[in-house]
């Protein structure tokens, strides 16, 4: 029996690679949709009424909603952590990674794109890198990416592709010409792999828009739809728009080339929403980007693969972007020996057979020195750079309103010796940038 299926599987990718069509493979796509800025509650899958993100909703509504997904509080960290499956205290990434800084993601660090790449993946970035330029061996094509589109730094203007004057937009790791917005071009280069995939392997395809993130830039037509709005709210909601358009062209382009059976679509913000209230929302939760408040760190997600992820469901699971990598790795098939020591779990069984979330406890690492949180269960301990250290009970309190220290000082030095413990455990990496505070422009980039 078991030899007629794999005969007949065999005929069928034959069949299919005659037709020029995608040949079977165990091995599943992966997409990584990637937001920039975006507050928890700013899509319409996450309860919001005066945005509008169709696709990125019906998405997922066909997956799992990630609703205790954890990042780090900006840019760059998250990026690192998504990259290599360890925190902050591994990697060294504690803040942006500047235009022109003298330093990144080290090189020692095996990324994403190496680990799916060695498993026999085509893999491409079409989006923001943030992880380090100034030497050519810090770029994209040289940490896995057979190929790259798009911007190397943060904050660039969504027209003309400038950051300080200098212009940012590349192909390939070399200076690209292309005009237009940059969601759009970055939707479209991201549909363009798509279509000219290799039919004989499978895709990781990583798409981190530089959407939403400021400056606050969007055409004229997209902002219509949100005259009731007030600015920067409305600019906001028109950016949001254009960034689930190019969603839906991705989605499209996929299931075009009938490859939505076998790809998984991954979806997140890489930090919370900045400006809370004024440009973003990230209701019920406290605070925004650059904090270990809930709203700097539990972001909207999603994991979407319809026949293997559940379909319209809700998980409170605490997970963090570290798990992508292990998971991803193992679902490839692809090896993590000899892998430097890994801070993110296995998800894939609490993804697919309700396993409770493998954390004991969950790091969170700020930007400024000293600055870490730790959620144990429902319990959270903060220890802010200066300032007494706080702790909550998110069972009852996700909003981070009624801070118990005072409350329950043996519970507030039980925690603070747990994360004491855990940063130990976790590594003791430089940081890698020691020119700032990391306080500077950490609410903006
Ligand atoms: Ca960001």
């Amino acid at each position: 029996m078991k030899f007629i299926l794999s005969s007949l599987m065999l005929a069928i990718a034959m069949t299919t690679r005659a037709l020029g069509q995608d040949v079977l493979h165990p091995q599943p796509n992966i997409v990584y949709l990637l937001a920039d800025d975006m507050g928890y509650a700013d899509a319409g899958f996450m309860g919001a009424t005066d945005t509008k993100t169709p696709n990125l909703d019906k998405l997922a509504a066909r997956g799992t909603v990630l609703t205790s997904f954890y990042v780090l509080p900006v840019c760059s960290p998250t990026r690192a952590a998504l990259m290599t499956g360890r925190y902050a205290t591994h990697t060294g990434v504690y803040t942006v990674v500047r235009p022109h800084a003298h330093w990144g993601l080290p090189l020692s660090e095996r990324t994403l794109a190496n680990a799916l790449g060695d498993a026999g993946y085509q893999t491409a970035i079409v989006g923001k890198w943030h992880l380090g330029e100034f030497e050519e061996a810090y770029r994209p094509t040289h940490r896995g990416f057979d190929h790259q589109y798009g911007l190397w730094f943060g904050m660039i203007d969504y027209f003309t592709h400038l950051r300080d004057g200098v212009l940012d937009w590349h192909k390939d790791d070399q200076p690209c010409e292309d005009r237009g917005y940059s969601t759009t071009l970055i939707g479209q280069e991201a549909c363009r792999v798509i279509r000219e995939k290799s039919p004989d392997k499978p895709l990781f395809l990583y798409v981190p828009f530089n959407a939403v993130h400021n400056p606050l830039q969007v055409p004229d037509e997209y902002m219509k739809p949100f005259g009731n709005l007030k600015k920067p709210r409305q600019t906001y909601a028109g950016m949001l728009a254009a960034m689930d358009e190019q969603v839906g062209h991705i989605i499209d382009t996929l299931a075009e080339k009938n490859l939505l059976d076998n790809t998984l679509i991954l979806f997140s913000s890489d930090n919370g929403g900045p400006s809370p209230g004024r440009v973003t929302d990230n209701t019920p939760l406290r605070a925004g980007k650059g904090t270990v408040y809930e709203g700097g760190v539990r972001v909207c997600a999603f994991a979407t693969w319809p026949g293997h992820i559940p379909e319209g469901k809700r998980l409170d699971a605490p997970m963090h972007g570290v798990d992508w990598y292990p998971t991803l790795v193992q679902l490839a098939g692809g090896s993590l020996e000899n892998n430097p020591t890994l801070d993110g779990q296995n998800i894939w069984p609490v993804l697919t057979q309700n396993a409770p979330s493998p954390h004991e406890v969950i790091l969170h690492c700020g930007s400024k020195p000293g600055e870490f949180a730790l959620r144990q269960g429902d319990w959270k301990v903060i220890r802010h750079s200066a300032g007494q250290p706080e702790l909550y009970n998110l069972a009852n309190d996700i909003s981070e309103k009624q801070d118990l220290a005072t409350d329950q000082p043996e519970r507030l030095k039980q925690m603070l010796t747990l994360l004491d413990q855990t940063i130990q455990a976790n590594g003791n990496a430089p940081r890698g940038d020691t020119t700032t505070s990391g306080q500077d422009h950490a609410d903006v980039e």
